[in-house]
Formats: C-alpha cells, structure tokens, sequence
C-alpha cells in the first residue's frame, strides 16, 4: 500500500503559472518571482481564504532569447534576469514549501535556443565535438531539405545553416535547434540538469512535447493527410512517438523515484488518452495532460464521453489529469463562456475538481478571465504573427492577471508587457475575495471540499446517466465515503433522469450555488436542477 504522501500528485491540485503574467514585483512590466513570492497567500495560506492549490507549475523562467516566451531555454541551469536570480528561486522554493506548496520546474527537452552554447557549439563545424548533439544533415540527393518534415510553428522543419552546408531539424522555430536524444551525452547533459533542480528541492516537472524527443532513424518522409496548416496535412509517423521514448521515460521515472515524492507530467504534442496509456504508468511517466477533454465543445454528452474515454484507456498505475486551459489555447471561459460566463465558470470548474484525477488550474481561471484583445502592433507570439488574422497566436491567453481593479491591475506600476484584459476592473482578484458568489469564492469552496473528501480526491468515478442532455451527474465513491455531483450546463431548469435509485440513501448538501450546505434531499431516479445549478451531496 502506498502512503498518502506518495500519492500527493494523484490527489493535489495543481495550478499553472505564467510568471511574466503573474505579478511584477519591481516595475518593469514584466511579472518575476518576487512578484510569485508576495503573492504565494492567494494561492495557498492554510486557510479558505485562499485558492488552497498543493502544487504549482512554473512556465519557463530559463535564460532566453524569448523568441518562444521562454520555451527556447539558453540555459537550463539558471533564471532569467527578467524573473531574478537563483538565491530569489531558492527563496520561493522555501516559501512554498513552508506553505505546503510543492513546486514544478517546465522542462524543455526536445529542442534548445539557437543561443544556448551547445547548439553555438555544435554549429561551429562539422567536426565540432557537439556536432551530434543536434539533428544535422545534408541536403537530399535531389537537393532542397532533406525530407518533407513541417514545423508546428509553420514552414519547412529544417534551415540551412550556409557556413557548414547543412541542414538541421527545427520542430518550432528556427531559433529552436532539435536535440538529438540518440546521442549518449545529450541524454546525459539532460538528466544532469534534472538532478541539478532536485537536488535544489522542485518536486517535479512538467515535460515540455515530452513525445517528440526522438525522430525517426531513417528520416522517412511522413505520409500526407488532410488538414489546413502544413504540419496538419500530415500524419505525424515519423517525426515524433518513437519506440525509443519508453527506455528514457523509465530512466526518468526512476531518477525522480530515487529522489521520493516526486514527479513529472508529460504534454504530448497532438496528445490523446490512448497515447498517454502508452507513456504513463508504472515505470513511465506520473501524468499526462488530456488534451481531448480541452477540445470538447460545451455539451455534457460531449464530456461525458471524453471523461469515458480517458478512464477506460488507463494503464496499470495510471491516472487521469484533467485541464480546462493553458498558456496555449484559448481560455476555457472564452470557448464556452457565451452568455453566462460566470455560470459556466462555476459549472467547469465543479466539473474539473469533482473528476476522478489530477486537476490543473491556469491562472487566472480562478476569477474567470478571458482571452484579451492584442492589437496586431502588439503580438509577441511567433504563430501569431505568421497566421494573423486566421489565428491571433496565444498573447490572448497570457495577459496579466489583475490583482485589483488600479491602473496597473495590481500586476505593476509601470506598463504591463501585454495590456491588462479590458474587463480587468470587474475581473480582479480583490473584486471577488470578499464577494461570496464570486468564482474566486467558487473555487475556494471546491478545492477545500476535495481536501476533506476522500471520495473526491481517490474515488471511483460512476456516471448516473447514459446518454446526458442537460447536464451530468455521477458519483465518487471510495471506502469511506460517497459523493454525488450534479451539473446542470444550461440556462433552463432540468430534470436529470438516472440509471439508478438513489432513493436508499440520504443526501446531504455538502456545496452548492442553489442549495445550502447540509440541506437533506430524498432522491429517487430524477435529480432536478436550476439553471446552472451545481449540486454537490454526500450520502448519510
Ligand atoms: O507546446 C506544444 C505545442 O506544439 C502546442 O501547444 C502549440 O503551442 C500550439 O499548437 C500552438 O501552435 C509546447 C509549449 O507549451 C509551447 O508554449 C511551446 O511554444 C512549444 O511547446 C515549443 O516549446
């Protein structure tokens, strides 16, 4: 039997942070970790009145060129001026801890900046002793790239490089360079920087396109399909999913063991709960994102299904990791917000802490924020520029989040490296603390309430209806305890109509945004719902 501390990445909730978004400590515009340091009581204070989140997850803070927001590390080792300095990330590391917050380092594996001295290196000459520590190669014989691989940012995956008539492997820009995991030194460079972040004390990693570390041996081209974008006019055999991935997903999984109570969660690129069964488990990787649940359109059949899904795929030792938004998709409530976006906010959010899994947070969800408006002058996401206006890129997501409704949003004193959300005055943190039926309230409640559940940390997970219209309901039943969730996703009254009688229990009202904690209600097989109601009961 495994402790409950060796489990608290199963049970904990986690939250994404945007560090230049979070909070500016020192009025350059631009959010730091001083900034994440005066703000670690939001988050988590021992008490309700904060967010109460066990664990938090840094975007990256590396030294970078930024041309990727960050994700072109030139230094895996170091902090980024712009966030501070390695004595002000030990300070937060320990302020947290203190806290009970446990903190994941973003780890950027499969590419580095063009900057960072290896690929200087390796780019010298074809004979430099990092040569091989990046994916070059000759043009093919037909001359022009070597085969027909797409980047995801768009274009051609490979550049020429003049000096040394060569081509490399490029998977996003051209200023990330592809490692080459083939190669026994990367692997061991790499493996060097996680000991060196473990040994500091992070409890984990979020593992950047953890999927796409190798490439095929043979560099075959991949096959055509349809799509709109380059990269999605074809099938992705070759480029990423290689068998090669599994042996250094169980060195990895071993090292964090060797450590104790750590962990790693795995974004897949193009990502689905039958390729993260494939990655994750025993001696695999802890977790990884389900993407399939982000791209449900708001429907509960829609979700139900995806929930499904993902549970009937998982492997032995594995568990399900649930997310609404990211830093690169557009906020849930922007998608599914409409009319009601307060309502719905609530309505998600009861749904991504009540599932059977590892809930993460992005910031901001907190308090309902949405995609901001970036005038095209202003984009800084690569993508964005590229395909502007088909696709705006993902500086709307990554807006400051406002502290408070004055003129800097509480996120600084000088001018915010992208503008504040225009609903920022009503859309802050200090507007909604004190306001009982504000989100923020709403997640308080559901993140306190799965502490004191077990069934809603380590419950089963078992819908009430087979085919859901209006709205899901579904238990949580563990040995101690069984809890009933019932989310009514529309703007009408509803009648949810169950497979089974719950008529041999009592059930007691432990949350809810219509009905008041510890009201009794006799159910049978119909559970009925005020618009947006969300229910939450324990049974006596
Ligand atoms: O993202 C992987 C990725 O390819 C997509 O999420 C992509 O950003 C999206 O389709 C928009 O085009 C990871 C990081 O999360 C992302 O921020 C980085 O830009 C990317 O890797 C490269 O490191």
């Amino acid at each position: 039997m495994e402790d409950s501390s060796s489990n608290w990445w199963r049970e904990g909730v986690f939250y994404q942070i945007y560090p230049r978004s979070f909070a500016d400590s020192n009025g350059d515009g631009n959010g730091d970790l001083q900034g994440i340091l005066a703000h670690l009581d939001h988050l988590n204070d021992g008490t309700p009145n904060s967010l109460g989140v066990d664990a938090i997850w840094l975007s990256p803070i590396y030294p970078s060129p930024m041309h990727d927001l960050g994700y072109d590390v030139a230094d895996y080792c170091d902090i980024h001026p712009m966030f501070g300095s390695l004595a002000d990330f030990d300070a937060l590391l320990q302020a947290a801890h203190q806290r009970g917050i446990r903190l994941l380092m973003d780890l950027v594996f499969n590419h580095t900046s063009d900057q960072h001295p290896w690929f200087q290196e390796s780019r010298l000459s074809r004979h430099s002793p990092k040569r091989d520590w990046y994916i070059w190669r000759d043009p093919s014989p037909r001359g022009g790239a070597p085969n027909n691989w797409q980047s995801v940012f768009g274009g051609r995956a490979w550049e020429w490089d003049e000096t040394n008539q060569q081509y490399y492997y490029h998977m996003f820009l051209p200023q990330q360079p592809d490692l080459n995991w083939r190669n026994p030194q990367v692997r061991q460079a790499l493996f060097d920087v996680m000991r060196f972040w473990l040994e500091r004390g992070v409890d984990g990693f979020r593992l950047d396109v953890v999927n796409a570390y190798f490439k095929d041996a043979l560099f075959r081209d991949n096959p055509p399909r349809l799509g709109l974008r380059g990269y999605d006019r074809q099938k992705h055999l070759y480029d990423k999913d290689q068998p090669e991935l599994l042996e250094v997903y169980a060195q990895m999984r071993q090292l964090l063991d060797s450590y104790g109570e750590r962990m790693c969660v795995g974004e897949m690129l193009n990502g689905n709960p039958e390729m993260n069964a494939r990655y994750c488990g025993d001696r695999k990787l802890n977790l990884a994102f389900d993407f399939n649940f982000t791209r449900q359109p708001w429907h509960p059949a829609a979700f139900q299904r995806a929930i499904l899904r993902n549970e009937a795929s998982l492997p032995p030792g594995g568990w399900p990791c649930y997310t609404l938004s990211n830093h690169d998709i557009s906020r849930h409530l922007s998608r599914y917000g409409g009319r009601y976006p307060k309502e719905r906010a609530k309505v998600a959010a009861a749904m991504l802490l009540t599932l059977r899994g590892t809930p993460f947070l992005y910031q901001g969800e907190e308090i309902g924020m949405r995609d901001g408006k970036i005038p095209y002058s202003m984009i800084q996401d690569p993508p964005g520029k590229r395909y502007y206006p088909f696709y705006k890129g993902r500086d709307p997501v990554r807006t400051p989040i406002a502290w408070d409704a004055s003129p800097g949003g509480g996120f600084t004193t000088g001018k915010p490296w992208l503008p504040l959300n225009q609903d920022y005055r009503q859309v802050n943190v200090a507007a909604q603390r004190d306001d009982p039926d504000s989100v923020f309230s709403f997640y308080r409640k559901l993140i306190w309430l799965r502490k004191d559940c077990p069934a809603l940390r380590r419950g089963a997970f078992e819908p009430l209806i087979q085919r859901p219209r209006d709205g899901l309901a579904y238990l949580r039943r563990s040995q101690e305890q069984t809890v009933l969730v019932a989310l009514n996703f529309f703007a009408l009254p509803a009648t949810l109509r169950l497979e089974v009688d719950l008529s041999a229990q009592k059930w007691r009202t432990i949350l809810g945004t219509h009905r008041a904690r510890d009201e009794a209600v006799a159910l049978e097989q119909t559970i009925w719902l005020a618009p947006h109601e969300v229910w939450i009961a324990e049974a006596n």
